[in-house]
């Protein structure tokens, strides 16, 4: 059980000492919701295996006491359930089923979207020691020869993007969080992946007047700043060019997915 207060986070950073990794920055959300101060253990890639004494070789990995926790999700659910007096990261039940659809909608839509776009950017990013291996295992999921021809051409691709999260913005109209009135870990899912792109956006991948970033500087701000590391890039200002597509949907933002039915003579939204 916690000592001090305090439970011990493996972190995966790129050389400025900013998180990257989006299972790592929402289990920093996740520890400082049950009110844990972290005791964080710096480090990259190729040092997981000798950090965590041969246990994971993949993070995050959290200790509580003498109580090691490998997987994101293992250990949110982990919190909640050792700790169940503690504002819970879970409050809506059952929670598997829209969990999973929210995370692979997320990672599909925003990682699946950008990840070639930065993914020379994020070897320069990683730590020395770590750009060896950063080059030599993510060569290996880009359809080019080399990272840099992989991201090559972006300028074009960019602009491309972000209406494809316009399900999530419909969302948000809708409500302050993801989780309703207050966040949960639905919303630390979420801005965990925008904190993973803007750890390795040297070239802004949104629009400044985005419609998301109220949640996502409200996100951001959360627990004294947790998501404003000098490290993290702007995720703003991305310039568009005649031609390009509308990088969001300005007609019906303020509507619900369909109109709410409130009797005849209600607007009809074309199928
Ligand atoms: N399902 C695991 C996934 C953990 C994972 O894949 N972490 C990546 C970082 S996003 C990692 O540790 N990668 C190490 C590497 O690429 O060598 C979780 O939720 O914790």
């Amino acid at each position: 059980m916690a000592q001090a207060n305090s439970i011990t986070l493996f972190d995966l950073q790129f050389a400025s000492g900013c998180t990257t990794s989006p299972y790592v920055w929402r289990t920093k959300y996740a520890l400082k919701h049950k009110g844990f101060d972290i005791d964080l253990v710096d480090g990259g890639f190729t040092d997981i295996l000798a950090r965590t004494g041969g246990r994971s070789d993949r993070l995050p990995v959290i200790v509580d006491g003498d109580r090691w926790v490998l997987d994101s999700f293992v250990i949110a659910e982990y919190l909640d359930e050792t700790y169940p007096d503690r504002p819970l990261l879970f409050p809506h039940k059952p929670y598997k089923p829209a969990m999973g659809f929210i995370d692979a909608w997320i990672w599909n839509t925003v990682i699946g979207a950008w990840f070639d776009n930065y993914i020379a950017d994020y070897h320069d990013l990683s730590r020395p020691d770590d750009q060896p291996y950063v080059r030599e295992t993510r060569t290996r999921f880009v359809a080019a020869p080399t990272l840099e021809a992989a991201q090559a051409g972006r300028e074009d691709r960019l602009p491309q993007m972000p209406a494809r999260l316009n399900p999530l913005r419909k969302l948000l109209r809708e409500t302050p969080w993801i989780g309703g009135d207050a966040p949960d870990y639905w919303d630390y899912s979420a801005l965990a992946i925008f904190l993973w792109l803007a750890s390795l956006a040297t070239t802004p991948p949104l629009t400044d007047d985005d419609p998301m970033r109220d949640w996502l500087d409200r996100g951001f701000d959360l627990f004294d700043g947790l998501g404003r590391h000098p490290g993290l890039h702007s995720l703003f200002g991305l310039q568009l060019k005649p031609g390009d597509p509308e990088p969001f949907d300005r007609g019906g933002m303020g509507q619900a997915v369909t109109p709410k039915n409130v009797g005849p003579g209600a607007p009809v939204q074309p199928q």
